[in-house]
């Protein structure tokens, strides 16, 4: 089979039969974003969707070995999607996700040799994708790549996200179902609920389980669990040990059963429509972001600065200033 080149259709096309080579390089465009990737953005969109599952918690809960285990759970028991490629073709894609570094560095290092069980199996696909440039750009990153995932072919995808702040439950959020992974301790479930975890979880893991302290943790995520409104689903606390596999068939079994209610009761779109409507507003913000960065680079802005700092006009006045002169008025005006 020949090169693909870096036309993003023939990429695409390249993965769909299994190329993983090509597939790669398209997450390359997406991750590094800019116009080539809003190319692909454009193809992916059409492809099916797949399921997603995402995994959060602090460093070193053991996301990445569980993570591993359920690969092999899920591949007994995913049901298969007619894909046009050969029987090679990737089916499970893992999205190791770091947003508090720049760096390709220890973390992603570790991932790739604790999911080395499955490293070399044809049939999953790890990709590390970690903070590129600007501010927002990998929460916009991710669902393009699982979208990209999915155009290849794959109906899953598990997306591991480190724990930190509100770019991690941005993350954690943009699956279908969300896992919040927290180990017995002192204060680990306080801090997922703190984080604002509580109202993102579909699921709670406490792995770890062959420590002390795991009654009390999942006796604290209930309590706090009893304090939420009374919905359709009820996130299970179920506890594991990620580096033994005891309790990982159950958590998959959840994973089942949440993914079912979203099914079966058409939440699925609903909840889809509202990741969407999150993703476009971050659009917006990202691109008004360049647009500020953009803004504050002209002659225009140094002229207005140096109106400001004379005590002609105060900084309000130049913003609007600035923002009728660049944007045309659309911004400067109450509509
Ligand atoms: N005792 C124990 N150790 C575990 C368990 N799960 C993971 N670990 C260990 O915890 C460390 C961090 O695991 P890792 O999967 O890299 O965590 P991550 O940073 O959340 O991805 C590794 O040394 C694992 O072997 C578990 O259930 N019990
Ligand atoms: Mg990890």
């Amino acid at each position: 089979v020949s090169a693909p080149g870096s036309d993003p259709e023939a990429l695409l096309e390249a993965a769909r039969f299994g190329e993983r080579v090509a597939l790669a390089r398209v997450l390359s465009i997406v991750e590094r974003g800019g116009e080539p990737s809003r190319a692909v953005a454009r193809l992916a969109y059409r492809a099916p969707v797949p399921y997603s599952v995402g995994l959060t918690g602090a460093p070193g809960s053991g996301k990445s070995t569980l993570t591993d285990r359920l690969i092999g759970a899920a591949q007994e028991g995913w049901p298969r999607r007619g894909a046009p490629g050969p029987e090679a073709v990737a089916q499970i894609g893992v999205l190791a996700v770091d947003p508090s570094s720049p760096f390709t560095g220890g973390a992603i290092l570790g991932d790739r040799v604790r999911m080395q069980d499955h490293a070399t199996d044809p049939r999953v696909f790890i990709r590390s994708m970690a903070t590129r440039g600007h501010l927002g750009g990998l929460t916009l990153a991710v669902p393009d790549a699982v979208r990209v995932l999915g155009a290849a072919g794959l109906a899953l995808v598990l997306i591991e996200t480190v724990g930190v702040g509100q770019m991690e439950v941005d993350v954690a959020s943009a699956a279908d179902t969300t896992i919040v992974v927290v180990t017995p301790g002192w204060g680990d479930s306080i801090q997922a609920a703190k984080a604002g975890l509580l109202e993102v979880a579909d699921l709670f893991v406490v792995n770890k389980a062959d420590r002390p302290g795991v009654r009390e943790a999942v006796r604290d995520l209930n309590q706090m669990l009893d304090l939420a409104p009374p919905g359709e689903w009820r996130p299970p606390v179920v506890e594991t040990v990620a580096t033994t596999g005891q309790g990982v068939e159950g958590l998959w079994t959840q994973i089942a059963a949440h993914r079912a209610l979203l099914v079966d009761k058409g939440l699925l779109e609903v909840r889809r429509a509202a990741r969407l409507e999150r993703e476009l507003r971050r659009v917006l913000r990202v691109r008004l972001d360049e647009e500020v960065t953009r803004l504050g680079e002209g002659h225009r802005f140094e002229a207005q600065l140096a109106r400001v700092v004379a005590g002609e006009i105060d900084p309000y006045e130049a913003a609007d200033a600035l923002l009728v002169a660049e944007l045309g008025g659309r911004a400067g005006t109450a509509e």
